[in-house]
């Protein structure tokens, strides 16, 4: 019986990889970093100032503290821009009916992000309603692949995290919905996210009983 399903943000319910890469590119130009699409995937799932450290490896640069802070304060800024012209067209194809009929079921619904950006996105997209508890960046201490967001999600829906399903769309991701004892369901292509229980490519024409039961084939 599942409790709970706990949801990524960016690259499962929205695609706002383009917004974090196009804010980032912004900062990579002016620091003279060519960053490009590829290194892009690495940033997937992976805090802000993380994320700001792999670009400066990549440009192999050294800044203080103090510095590498106003960088990621300017990173997003410019991503905030992009963040509220969104609305709820940005939605991926499915996600909403996906998460209202799991509310009928009376399955729990939180969301894991690493994104502290998390609760005004929700708010952007009007499905803010939509869920039982959101765990965002400011929230969590450690990153994925540490269980931390999972396990803050299903013990705020007080669920056993056995009975819990996970959607991710990053490797990192899907290591920390196994470390925390769910079941996880990629979304996106198999071969990346080999590691998942099920791979998914969406959420459209998607239900829950569906998707349960394919859950339940492949962990049988
Ligand atoms: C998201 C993105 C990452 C981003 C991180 C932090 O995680 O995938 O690329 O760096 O949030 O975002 P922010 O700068 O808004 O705090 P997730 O876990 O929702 O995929
Ligand atoms: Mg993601």
């Amino acid at each position: 019986k599942i409790a709970a399903c706990l949801f990524d943000l960016d690259g499962v319910l929205v695609d706002t990889a383009r917004y974090h890469f196009l804010a980032w590119k912004k900062l990579a130009d002016e620091l003279g970093i060519d960053f490009t699409l590829e290194h892009n995937e690495l940033l997937k799932g992976v805090s802000r100032m993380d994320s700001l450290d792999i670009i400066l490896n990549i440009g192999n640069l050294q800044l203080s503290q103090e510095k590498k802070n106003a960088l990621a304060d300017q990173k997003n800024q410019v991503y905030l821009e992009y963040i509220l012209q969104m609305n709820e067209e940005e939605i991926l194809p499915g996600v909403k009916d996906f998460l209202t009929a799991l509310r009928k079921l009376g399955v729990g619904v939180a969301l894991g992000s690493a994104s502290k950006n998390a609760p005004l996105i929700l708010e952007r997209l009007k499905i803010g309603n939509l869920f039982d508890a959101v765990i965002d960046g400011t929230k969590v201490s450690k990153a994925k692949p540490d269980p931390e967001v999972f396990l803050k999600g299903a013990e705020a829906l007080a669920a056993k995290p056995a009975a819990c399903i996970v959607f991710e769309d990053a490797i990192a991701g899907i290591e920390a919905a196994r470390n925390a004892g769910m079941m996880a369901v990629g979304v996106g292509d198999p071969q990346t996210l080999s590691r998942a229980n099920l791979v998914i490519s969406g959420f459209r024409g998607l239900t829950p009983e569906h998707l349960f039961q394919q859950i339940n084939e492949h962990t049988t």
